[in-house]
């Protein structure tokens, strides 16, 4: 098979990527390991940032999302005794949507724009310094596939092959585990908020976040090597509404059936360059950070925001200008999104040191009452312009 650029990965990086060059008239073939209806169907992020938004809209995928998802002006942040509320479209004109990635993988299926061969196995990246790269792989038949293109994007995200790709004398990566995971729970509850609560406890940190008006998804610090099964719904709702609880104004936590439980560990990843001969890596498969600042799937986005029209206009107009810029300006946004995203967690995960905490308590109290301090906060939530 011969394509104009062979994608790894049919994750929302991946599946956009192949529908804004489909969009442009570049051909792309998408690889992916697992079956179309676990790809659909795996839990995670939940945000959106405006960019996001305006991005999926332009590309005609922003319908159901303004239909069905929720503009949020803020997020709530509190500390026992207080919850304050930021508002970043006072604070800085810009706001952010509650839609899951679910429904922005969904979006992408049914766009039917891309053309994927789900269930591959051994998935080889060839030839990536040479202007013939290829990819070989095996089909759900166990037949052997071998794909040419003109380039290779590597949107397998975290665990995926592609960024192994680029040789060691060439790569340099940054990395931080956390001390801590977070034990998320999805409920068939109505959320008992409004916006989001990101809550400083004693316990731990945790996050009311949710889906829909009747879905609600909420997150626990936990200690690395915590299995989910070591906490009972019950535990886990009475341990929501401890951390979540701020003694005023009579506030509670309505508790529902979970229909999901799972860990995820904290982690901060960075791989650079972005680009090595024909291979771009774009979202998960270039870099990791820990969800506190909701910017996985934004960063994934971002990423191949650039990604689209770099590729179109080397494969279209044999011009390289984009393509060779791709790598430093996606690093600059990922390193804007890695520290927001380690600064949230850091201000609101529970550590050993009182000393940390006391520091944790004055930032909360700085960011919740100084303008100059909310505004940092909500203008990198909301997230920087595309380019920034
Ligand atoms: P994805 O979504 O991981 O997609 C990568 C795709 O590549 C496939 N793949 C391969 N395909 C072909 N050949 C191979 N050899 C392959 N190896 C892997 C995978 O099956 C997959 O379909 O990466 P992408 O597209 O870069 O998107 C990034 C986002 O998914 C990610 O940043 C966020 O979802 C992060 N994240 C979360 N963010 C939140 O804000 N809230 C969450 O609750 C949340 N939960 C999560 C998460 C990330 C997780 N991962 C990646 C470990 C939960 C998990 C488990
Ligand atoms: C989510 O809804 O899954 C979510 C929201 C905000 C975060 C992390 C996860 O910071």
């Amino acid at each position: 098979m011969r394509t104009q650029v062979a994608i790894i990965g049919a994750g929302p990086a991946g599946m956009l990527l192949a529908h804004l060059l489909r969009r442009a008239d570049v051909d792309a073939v998408v690889l992916e390991t697992r079956s179309q209806e676990y790809v659909a169907s795996r839990i995670r992020a939940g945000i959106l940032e405006q960019s996001s938004v305006d991005l999926l809209t332009s590309a005609g995928l922003g319908d159901r999302l303004r239909a069905e998802g929720f503009p949020h002006r803020g997020i709530y942040l509190q500390w026992p005794g207080e919850r304050h509320h930021l508002d970043f479209v006072d604070l800085i004109g810009r706001s952010v949507w509650v839609y899951g990635q679910t429904e922005v993988q969904k979006d992408l299926v049914n766009a039917n724009t891309a053309s994927v061969v789900y269930e591959v196995s051994d998935v080889q990246v060839r030839n990536v310094d040479s202007s013939a790269p290829y990819v070989t792989y095996l089909d759900a038949e166990g037949r052997p596939g071998r794909i040419d293109a003109s380039a290779i994007a590597g949107c397998d995200g975290s665990f995926g092959p592609s960024r192994a790709v680029v040789p060691a004398s060439v790569a340099t990566t940054w990395e931080r585990t956390y001390p801590y995971s977070w034990l998320g729970i999805l409920a068939d509850v109505a959320p008992s908020t409004d916006e989001l609560i990101y809550a400083w406890h004693p316990h731990g940190f945790a996050l009311h976040s949710m889906r829909s008006p009747s879905v609600s998804r909420l997150y626990l610090q936990v200690p690395n090597g915590t299995s989910a099964g070591d906490w009972s719904d019950q535990r886990i709702w009475d341990e929501l509404a401890t951390r979540l609880g701020h003694g005023q104004d009579g506030w509670k936590l309505t508790p529902g059936p979970v229909t999901d439980k799972s860990v995820l560990p904290m982690r901060s990843f960075v791989q650079t360059p972005m680009r090595y001969g024909r291979l771009f890596l774009a979202g998960d498969a270039a870099h990791i950070v820990p969800p506190t600042g909701a910017k996985g799937l934004n960063l994934a986005i971002a990423d191949v925001a650039l990604l689209a029209p770099a590729l179109t206009a080397l494969l279209r107009n044999n011009d390289p200008a984009l393509a060779d810029r791709y790598g430093d300006d996606a690093s600059r946004r990922v390193w804007r999104c890695t520290h927001f995203s380690w600064w949230m967690t850091t201000m609101l995960h529970i550590g050993d040191d009182p000393f940390d905490a006391q520091l944790q308590l004055s930032q909360l109290r700085w960011v919740t009452g100084s303008e100059a301090g909310a505004a940092g906060l909500a203008e990198n939530y909301a997230g920087l312009p595309i380019g920034f």
